[in-house]
């Protein structure tokens, strides 16, 4: 049967880059809908009634919504290529845990640092709270090339898509490389996968985007 994939996606969003990093490692051809979230479309709040976010991945018709869950079900459909998830149980749920921390941790102490904290002492301790989750990070890569050992795997493509924001945590202060130089070089190691950077924003438009959110957060609309 002929597939039909779209994507409804935003390109500075790191979810976004995480499902399209999944795609592009199966080599599946999509349609990418980039979606205006102040005036959402009627095919997205169709597809994702509930919580109404990117990403959703359109699979002939019927919708996927969470990126965690959009990125084990690519792995599940397209099998031909190297596999993100262990097949292992034991494994799988270890590769699980890693991808519920950078869920439940990066995004939101990053938004915070970059752009949801108003004072210089609530930045200063965002800025804190974000190393210590990059560094819990940095100790579970330890000396392996990806957090999947040899090969490139879930781990990897759910927390590559936040190098696209260090150079705006740099120009905020944050100098990663001093912080957790390790992450830097996994980072750069998995940026040579041309699935992965043909996948992020630029370093410079996503820096364009925190400064339009955080000028937005300080005028209050
Ligand atoms: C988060 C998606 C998300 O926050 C996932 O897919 O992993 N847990 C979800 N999407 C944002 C854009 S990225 O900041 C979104 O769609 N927001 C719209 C809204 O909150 O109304």
């Amino acid at each position: 049967m002929a597939q039909k994939v779209v994507l409804l996606d935003l390109m500075a969003s790191p979810f976004g880059a995480k499902v399209r990093i999944g795609l592009a490692e199966k080599c599946v051809e999509y349609d990418r809908l980039e979606q205006d979230l102040s005036n959402k479309s009627p095919l997205l709040l169709e597809m994702n009634p509930i919580n109404q976010k990117i990403p959703v991945l359109i699979h002939n018709g019927r919708p996927i919504c969470e990126s965690s869950i959009i990125l084990e079900y690519i792995d599940e459909v397209w099998t031909e290529n190297s596999q993100f998830f262990p097949s292992d149980p034991y494994e799988r749920a270890h590769v699980r845990f890693w991808i519920d921390y950078i869920g439940q941790n990066i995004y939101d102490k990053a938004s915070a640092f970059a752009f949801k904290t108003t004072s210089g002492e609530m930045q200063e301790a965002a800025k804190k709270e974000l190393v210590k989750c990059y560094k819990v990070l940095e100790e579970e890569l330890g000396d392996k090339a990806y957090f999947g050992g040899e090969s490139f795997d879930a781990i990897d493509i759910t927390l590559i898509p936040f190098y696209a924001w260090f150079y705006s945590l740099e120009k905020m202060g944050l100098k990663m490389r001093e912080e957790c130089p390790k992450i830097v070089e996994w980072a750069e190691r998995c940026m040579k996968r041309e699935t992965v950077s043909m996948s992020l924003l630029s370093p410079e438009r996503t820096y364009e985007v925190v400064l339009y959110l955080r000028n937005k957060l300080l005028s209050g609309n």
